[in-house]
């Protein structure tokens, strides 16, 4: 009798194994050549998800696959740490954050030990400790200096009844999510660094990763957006029509639609909208308005076009015309100049504006160079023939462009350039659970910076969090301190980082995690990042920052190469299906009872009642839909093996992946045959692997062939990452086994190797599992012994292939013949055939094709 497969056995067993050996800590001097697996790191929320246990799932299998072939890898795991939630958490639970995130750490911790992942936790992270912040302080000291750190007044989220700062996330609808009083926009000096300065960098370098999903690539280009066009020139005018001396300049990616401008549109606080709001009452309170609209990108572009007049005049710079000035809303001051040259007839939103303030509207471009006869019902935005552009009338507009802009340059009211739609990354927040930003406000010296020596300037965990003020602030501990320079009473800066800051650069830390510098040469040893896998949400902001921060260190001469990460993996969504109670809203699956065809509440049939649930969309796991499953709940029912089976056979992994129960336990039954066919076989007695497989009988060669073909589709599969076809490829050769029974020679050898190769296969997907068996089947030492083995082509080697027959090209026969024969043996074999030949008595054979491998057709008539 076999033992039963108890995977709460099995499972602690061989992760406690592991812990003893330090089996996955990763030695830069080993032997092998070097792999850097990661996956993004979690924030330490206190509980782990299906997207965590997917994406680390993913990770593991490819660590795994790649030391199991002789590859040296690492693969750490830390804890993104600092960020607002324990800050909440801190004030719902009136707890420091500090100790709800180190608690939740331990907890996390512990479930993804459970789930088996291969991590050198001797390389374990948190980013709120300060051993690792300093190190982010070093650098910020040294971007100071270099001018890329710098200061500058910003707009911010204002709660005034709380006397706070909001993160975006604070304000709902406009009002604050504590006291729901109205939020202001605030002007505050904040830090920031130049991340246009290496815009030009950071979009060429997409060009380099091949190995990232082009979709993330689309998005990061359009993300930096450079746009090539003109800055032109319009000089203001005095009531009388005389220049005042005052320009406006504005930009333009369309100096081909010039001569259709008919108006200028301003930022609402653009300084020419400011400056003309005294004495206009109607401005001045559109400008109040406009300060508490949130100018998103997205939004703008959808919102209603609104808008007033400045009451002042510009002159066309070509033509002479007089054009009024209106300040509108879809104008933003941080792009371009703060200011629009509008074209009602070639640009959708000033098409609307016009619309709405009854502003002419001037074709100056259309499809076939002829003035259309019927108005314009909406923007024409396409290329096209230039028209009432006097000069420049019947020129492509593409041409015009540069055409329009050397007429202008010849005048001085123009030139071509280059904007960016990347902005500089506001590094600040006024917020408490953070890096502090190092430096000191000095009432004499104006901001000093922390000396090198004094860092790190270390966070106090010991605090109080009421949600209002940051808890700093109030800190004389903390704040007052003497200015490094002067020596005087000064103020040390309360601002803390954007918790991007850590997550730009913990990749680089992992190769170095003790190092007394922010990396040290070991950075060179293991960077860049082979695979990097995560969420697609962090396609933009998190993968941009880290790509500018890597090339900051590499300005520093930290670490090796241009990009951070060679290739990168974006997994899909874990979803399912959701279901509400009229009575009790969105239910737990635990929740839903499913009977006679129909779901039903399960918290009203507690009180005897039968309601129907509705069912609703398949969607994204989520707390707030309640359609989660719990992965220490799964693994406490299953184990870590099939959580992890499941996951990778249920979907590549980019795909969104459907969860079922139905599919789960199919995994867990697989698992268990598995277990019971290889105690079965060992039982029954496996002969070990042969020297020679000369003398293999037919059985055998079916099932090596079985064997070899899955093996090497296996290894392309595990290449490419597509898991759940390898998965298949084992679960096939388990069934092939089923036909190979029986005493041939050589026979019971080719079972075991067929089962090895089950077992190593799946190894990287189902190690506790993998170990155990490979155990069972004889082997000392463990997976960390095993080698994967080679594919044996000669097992590849068909002795006999099956051609098609046809007569006239009608399919009459089907032969079985040795797979060495020539062409010439094979037609005479068919010739020979008397099914074939019955079926052209008496006709002559004109001629007979041989297609290599596949087809014989006899030509008859
Ligand atoms: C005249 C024009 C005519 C424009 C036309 C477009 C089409 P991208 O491609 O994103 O760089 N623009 C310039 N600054 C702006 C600002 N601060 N806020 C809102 N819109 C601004 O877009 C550049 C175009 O967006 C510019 O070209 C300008 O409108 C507008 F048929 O100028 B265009
Ligand atoms: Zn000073």
């Amino acid at each position: 009798m076999s033992p039963r497969y108890i995977p709460s056995e099995v499972e602690p067993h061989w992760q406690q194994i592991w812990a003893q050996a330090d089996q996955f800590k990763a030695v830069e001097a080993a032997t092998g050549d070097k792999r850097y697996i990661l996956e993004m790191f979690p924030y330490p929320s206190g509980r782990l998800h299906m997207g965590h246990v997917r994406n680390y799932t993913i990770g593991d299998a490819m660590a795994r696959y790649l030391r199991l072939k002789g590859h040296n890898v690492l693969h750490p795991m830390g804890w993104d740490a600092f960020g607002l939630p324990a800050e909440n958490a801190a004030i719902e639970h009136k707890t420091a954050p500090a100790k709800w995130t180190y608690g939740n750490i331990a907890a996390m911790r512990e479930g993804l030990k459970r789930l088996g992942f291969s991590y050198d936790w001797s390389r374990e992270l948190a980013t709120c400790t300060p051993e690792y912040y300093r190190w982010e302080q070093w650098l910020f000291l040294r971007l100071l200096d270099k001018g890329i750190a710098y200061r500058r007044k910003s707009s911010v989220n204002w709660c005034e009844k709380c006397h706070t700062v909001l993160a975006n996330e604070q304000v709902i609808e406009g009002t604050c999510w504590r006291c729901d009083s109205e939020v202001e926009m605030r002007d505050l000096e904040q830090w920031f660094l130049r991340i246009t300065d290496y815009a030009d960098q950071l979009l060429e370098g997409l060009d380099q990763l091949e190995g990232w999903p082009e979709k993330v690539v689309a998005m990061q280009r359009h993300w930096i957006g450079k746009s090539h066009g003109a800055e032109i020139v319009f000089l203001v005018l005095d009531d009388a029509g005389n220049p005042t001396g005052q320009e406006l300049t504005v930009f333009t990616t369309r100096p081909d639609t010039l001569m259709g401008v008919t108006f200028i549109s301003v930022a609402a606080e653009h300084p020419l909208s400011l400056s003309s709001s005294d004495g206009n009452p109607q401005l001045a309170a559109f400008i109040e308005k406009c300060r508490h609209h949130d100018t998103k990108e997205a939004t703008l572009d959808t919102m209603a076009k609104e808008g007033v007049a400045l009451g002042v005049n510009v002159r066309h710079p070509l033509t002479g015309e007089v054009v009024p000035v209106y300040a509108a809303n879809f104008v933003l001051m941080g792009y371009g100049t703060g200011a629009v040259m509008a074209v009602p007839a070639h640009d959708q939103r000033d098409f609307e504006f016009a619309a709405e303030l009854g502003l002419p509207v001037k074709e100056v471009i259309s499809a076939d160079g002829q003035i259309s006869t019927a108005p314009l019902t909406t923007a024409y935005t396409e290329p096209g023939i230039l028209v009432q552009s006097g000069p420049f009338d019947g020129i492509p507009s593409e041409e015009a462009k540069q055409v329009v802009t050397a007429a202008l340059e010849a005048k001085g009211a123009g030139k071509a350039t280059v904007q960016f739609r990347l902005r500089d990354w506001g590094v600040s927040r006024q917020r408490y659970w953070g890096c502090p930003i190092p430096v000191i406000h000095c009432p004499d010296c104006g901001i000093v910076p922390v000396p090198e020596s004094d860092l790190p300037v270390v966070l106090p965990e010991d605090v109080v969090v009421t949600g209002g003020q940051s808890p700093l602030a109030a800190m004389a501990s903390f704040t007052q301190v003497d200015c490094p320079k002067c020596g005087g009473a000064a103020r040390r800066e309360t601002d803390t980082f954007d918790t991007f800051f850590e997550s730009s650069w913990y990749y680089a830390r992992y190769t170095s995690p003790d190092a007394q510098a922010m990396v040290d040469g070991r950075a060179f040893d293991w960077l860049p990042v082979g695979h990097y896998i995560g969420g697609v949400e962090h396609a933009i902001l998190h993968l941009l920052y880290a790509r500018f921060f890597h090339r900051l260190m590499r300005d520093e001469g930290l670490v090796p190469g241009d990009e951070p990460f060679a290739n990168l993996l974006t997994q899909g969504m874990v979803r399912k299906d959701t279901h509400k109670c009229p009575e009790h809203g969105w239910l737990y699956p635990e929740d839903v009872n499913f009977e006679e065809g129909e779901y039903h509440c399960g918290i009203c049939a507690q009180d005897g009642i039968r309601t129907t649930a509705e069912v609703g969309r398949n969607e994204k796991m989520s707390k707030s839909k309640k359609n989660v499953v719990d992965p220490t709940e799964l693994v406490a029912r299953f184990g870590a093996d099939t959580a992890r089976l499941f996951i990778l056979f249920a979907a590549p992994p980019e795909r969104d992946l459907e969860w079922s129960d139905a599919a789960v336990e199919g995994a867990h039954r697989f698992l268990h045959r598995l277990w019971t066919g290889v105690h079965e076989a060992v039982e029954a007695g496996l002969p070990p692997l042969p020297a020679t497989w000369e003398g293999l009988g037919p059985k055998g060669k079916e099932l090596r062939l079985a064997t070899h073909q899955a093996w090497q589709r296996l290894d392309n599969d595990f290449a490419r990452n597509q898991f759940n076809t390898a998965i298949a490829a084992c679960m096939e050769l388990l069934n092939a086994l089923k036909n190979a029974e029986g005493d041939e020679p050589l026979l019971g050898a080719a079972r075991r190797e067929a089962l090895e190769r089950i077992v190593l296969g799946l190894a990287p997907i189902t190690p506790h599992l993998g170990e155990a068996l490979w155990q069972v089947l004889g082997h000392e030492g463990g997976l960390a012994a095993a080698t994967w083995p080679e594919l044996d082509e000669s097992a590849l080697v068909k002795d006999e292939l099956l051609w098609i027959v046809q007569v006239n090209g009608k399919l009459r026969a089907r032969l079985t013949l040795p797979a060495a024969w020539t062409p010439k043996q094979v037609e005479e074999a068919a010739l020979a055939s008397t099914e074939v030949t019955r079926h052209f008595e008496g006709q002559q054979v004109r001629k007979v094709i041989v297609v290599p491998g596949k087809l014989v057709n006899i030509v008859v008539g």
